[in-house]
């Protein structure tokens, strides 16, 4: 192996709403030392890894949502796993709602090297769901009215031995998120994600099908970016309403090569060599040479679909 890491999912089990951070965190760290103990440099964490998923949840007011934010971070709550991942060597990504100093808030993703720095960050783009009470659902998804939709792009960082990229949940479907950070030569996509087992809007969409979207999307990025991606659940019933687990990791070729096999707290590890996604950025898809940009001009230019006429 030329470039070796030892990575993980650390899917989480349900958060319930009355959990406190300190039980949440304290979950985290032992997820930390078991990942530690097994020689993991890289530990993915979870979309929201601190709170129950609350965009379930509908507050007339706003502020009334504050309580699942994070004003700084790290913060009292949160800084024995910083400490843990410095004293143990293990590097991070954690997701989290996040509330900055101007008011704004965000579904925030920050990656941590092994030293407890907080080397990347960011802020989830394609934000599900709908901002008002909807009534047609079986239940909401208030992402779009309680988060603003991702203002850093999605950068590439090297660190760690290697290129790293970071993207949340729903950013998973759309090609667009893998493709620009496949063309910053990313070599490992992390995300976490909660996602429903069942459409609220269509409920014969199940865990089957669910599932299967996972599985297809993360195996799609990966190969057609030739880089390995790391997808971890939050998974388990959280208050009536089931999320899937299938927390995995995937290879440049798109095969999967380990998946959580339970819904509760759990770790899928793998050792990974860095250097398997050379040969598909060189050849198939060696961007420079095959890309055909002068016909994509429609990517960035509009948004909804503009069939011809009939
Ligand atoms: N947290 C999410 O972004 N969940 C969406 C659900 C609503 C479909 C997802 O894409 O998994």
């Amino acid at each position: 192996m030329a470039r070796p890491l030892t990575v993980a999912a650390a899917q989480s089990g349900p958060i319930q709403k009355a959990d406190s951070r300190q039980e949440v965190i304290s979950r985290l760290c032992t997820m930390l030392e078991d990942a530690a103990d097994a020689g993991v440099d890289l530990l993915v964490f979870t979309e929201l890894a601190l709170t129950t998923f609350f965009p379930r949840y509908y507050a007339e007011n706003r502020a009334d949502m504050d309580i699942w934010f994070e004003k700084e971070m790290p913060n009292a709550a949160t800084s024995p796993l910083f400490r843990l991942a410095r004293e143990r060597g293990v590097g991070f990504y954690l997701g989290y709602a996040e509330l900055t100093p101007e008011g704004h808030h965000f579904n925030t993703a920050i990656l941590v090297d092994k030293a407890g720095n907080i080397v990347g960050k960011y802020r989830k783009v394609h934000l599900p769901g709908h901002d008002e009470f909807d009534t047609e659902r079986a239940f909401q998804h208030l992402e779009k009215r309680y988060f603003q939709p991702g203002d850093l792009g999605f950068p590439v960082w090297n660190t760690m031995g290697g290129n790293m990229g970071m993207c949340i949940c729903n950013d998973r479907r759309w090609p667009e998120t893998f493709r620009v950070m496949g063309l910053q030569g990313v070599e490992l996509v992390m995300l976490g994600y909660n996602t429903p087992s069942v459409n609220s809007q269509r409920p014969e969409e199940g865990p089957k099908i669910r599932t299967f979207h996972n599985r297809l999307v993360l195996q799609a990025g990966a190969y057609q970016n030739s880089t390995f991606v790391i997808g971890t659940a939050k998974a388990g019933d959280e208050d009536g309403h089931p999320l899937f687990g299938e927390s995995c990791i995937v290879d440049p070729n798109g095969e999967i090569l380990g998946v959580a096999k339970t819904e509760e707290d759990e770790l899928v590890i793998a050792e990974i060599d860095l250097d398997d996604c050379v040969f598909g950025k060189k050849t198939i898809f060696d961007f420079a040479r095959h890309r055909r940009i002068e016909h994509y001009g429609r990517i960035t230019a509009q948004t909804g679909e503009e069939p011809p006429a009939g």
